[in-house]
């Protein structure tokens, strides 16, 4: 177990994020819940995992599944109470595991009590919580559109003003130009920082620093004062762990965001990488295939960019990416080797990592038809694209490979109905492979992807190298395989991977023949090629 009393038992620690709502059922709802989870500590546990990450469990109305809350200090009653959030806690701390809360601070609900008063009148005190403008109705502010489709105002008759939504109209942007908001959601931060919990990811906080007039939504000119302002008034209180979603983070600003002194956060999700199968400047449902060269040049500039000088987060999927093993790996032939060998490569950096429930059985994508989708976002982009002419099977294909529902799939625990997640019917269907993926039998099989991450993950534990190393990308040209050493005083480590379907020539630099491999793939074999998807991981 970490020493959580050290302001930085964090740099050793491996998370788990969990999407509630798919995760485990024990009221047959069809949505999981907090008892849910609190039966799957000890799995979790065995994994070897640190924090939890949940994302939003707190009331809703469920337009974007909890990133629109309507209380910030009440349990969903879909998840279950409070006392079986500080159940969770406590179960959770007595083996390790920490709780990270999903902070959603650029927007609330539209049915928060702030938004209901803020549209009674302007001259309510809770009026300027929001961002609004003046204007007619059909005549909007400007012509700036909304994260999920259509423009980012929303006309509201009673004040004869549009108020400001980047993301669904029932999500409206929070005013953080005005102070007593801020002091509002640092007071809600430090309840929940007494309730127990050990960090926080921060969603979209980027975004909290827009200024609508001048078109600005991500990195707004205020945005580092206000997370210094946050940082210092809430997180600096106690030893926490903090992430924030970040997608236009850059290397320089992610040095100001993970800055060692603790000023802002621990770490930010970036995702430079994550959009490079996308067509550059188009939306993501626009696909390319993956720019191979450029992915290893993209993840060595931050790994070499923030060493010493702030943090990496390491993860391959969360509740709106595909499935990684679906999309850089091979989800039929190779599903186990591309899966681990995806994990090894991830796994043997610095920073800290992130699976995904269902990444460590190697769980993928899904195809389903039209009606079956929930996803607002996906059920957005199939309407508006339709309707500007594109073909129904192009529509149909970018949702297939892009879909938010692809990672939220209810998580495959056996092969019982509906794959032991509900007795119920589950919200969004379950992926029908789960008889041959799901956790029970990844635990009785020592060869599963499960049984390898979390060999990984102990690793990490294990070898300084792992989570201090400098690092090295070798072979920065070649076309299919991604090499990278770390080094840390006199212990080297020597990452391998594969990343096809061919069996692939490869000699091992000099002096690394008789290395000692710590975690592989395959059984062991030395004859100068690598198999298909192959990854090995060498200590010397
Ligand atoms: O996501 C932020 C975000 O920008 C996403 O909308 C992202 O662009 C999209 O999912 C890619 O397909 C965060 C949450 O992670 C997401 O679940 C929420 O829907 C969103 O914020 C709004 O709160």
């Amino acid at each position: 177990m970490l020493n959580k009393s050290d302001p930085n038992w964090w740099k050793q620690a491996a998370a788990y994020q969990i999407y509630p709502k798919s995760f485990q059922d024990t009221t047959g709802s069809g949505t999981g819940d907090l008892r849910g989870i609190i039966q799957r500590l000890d799995y979790l546990a065995e994994l070897g995992i640190d924090v939890i990450w949940l994302s939003p469990v707190f009331a809703s109305p469920q337009v974007d599944n909890g990133y629109d809350i309507s209380d910030y200090r009440a349990i969903d009653p879909m998840y279950g109470s409070l006392a079986d959030m500080d159940e969770l806690i406590a179960q959770g701390k007595q083996r390790g595991i920490g709780i990270m809360l999903d902070l959603v601070l650029n927007h609330s609900s539209d049915q928060h009590p702030w938004f209901l008063a803020a549209r009674s009148s302007r001259d309510n005190p809770y009026h300027d919580y929001y961002v609004w403008r003046d204007g007619e109705p059909g005549k909007l502010p400007n012509d700036m559109k909304a994260g999920f489709g259509g423009p980012a105002w929303e006309w509201v008759p009673e004040v004869g003003q549009y108020y400001f939504h980047q993301f669904a109209p029932q999500q409206p942007d929070l005013n953080w130009e005005n102070p007593k908001l801020r002091r509002e959601l640092y007071d809600m931060i430090l309840w929940w920082m007494d309730r127990g919990v050990e960090g926080f990811r921060l969603d979209v906080i980027d975004q909290i620093a827009k200024e609508p007039d001048r078109f600005i939504t991500g990195n707004g000119p205020r945005l580092h004062e206000f997370l210094r302002e946050l940082s210092r008034e809430t997180f600096q209180k106690g030893c926490l762990v903090t992430v924030g979603e970040a997608w236009g983070a850059d290397l320089e600003r992610a040095r100001l965001y993970s800055c060692p002194d603790g000023s802002e956060l621990s770490m930010v999700f970036q995702f430079q990488q994550m959009v490079l199968d996308q067509q550059p400047g188009k939306e993501k449902w626009d696909l390319r295939p993956l720019p191979f060269v450029e992915m290893k040049k993209s993840y060595a500039h931050w790994q070499q960019g923030l060493h010493g000088c702030g943090f990496n987060s390491l993860f391959l999927n969360n509740h709106d990416l595909p499935r990684i093993v679906s999309r850089w790996g091979n989800d039929s032939t190779y599903r186990v080797e591309s899966a681990k060998c995806l994990a090894t490569m991830l796994h043997g950096m610095e920073g800290m990592p992130y699976t995904y429930q269902g990444e460590e059985l190697g769980m993928t994508n899904i195809r389903l038809p039209i009606e079956d989708y929930r996803d607002l976002e996906s059920l957005n982009a199939y309407r508006e694209r339709t309707e500007a002419g594109y073909p129904v099977e192009e529509v149909m294909a970018s949702l297939y490979a892009r879909s938010r529902d692809n990672a939220r799939t209810p998580m495959q625990w056996d092969d019982s109905p509906n794959a032991g997640f509900t007795t119920g019917e589950p919200w969004l269907r379950v992926n029908p492979n789960y008889r041959q993926i799901n956790a029970a039998q990844a635990l009785a099989d020592p060869d599963s992807v499960f049984h390898y991450y979390r060999k990984l993950i102990s690793l990490r534990k294990s070898h300084p190298v792992i989570t201090q190393g400098d690092f090295t990308l070798l072979e920065p040209e070649h076309p299919k395989l991604f090499v990278y050493r770390r080094a840390l005083a006199d212990q080297e480590l020597l990452v391998v991977c594969n990343f096809s379907d061919e069996e692939t020539p490869y000699v091992l630099p000099e002096g690394w023949e008789t290395a000692h491999c710590l975690i592989e793939n395959y059984p062991a074999r030395t004859d100068g090629t690598l198999r298909p998807w192959e990854a090995r991981m060498l200590e010397r």
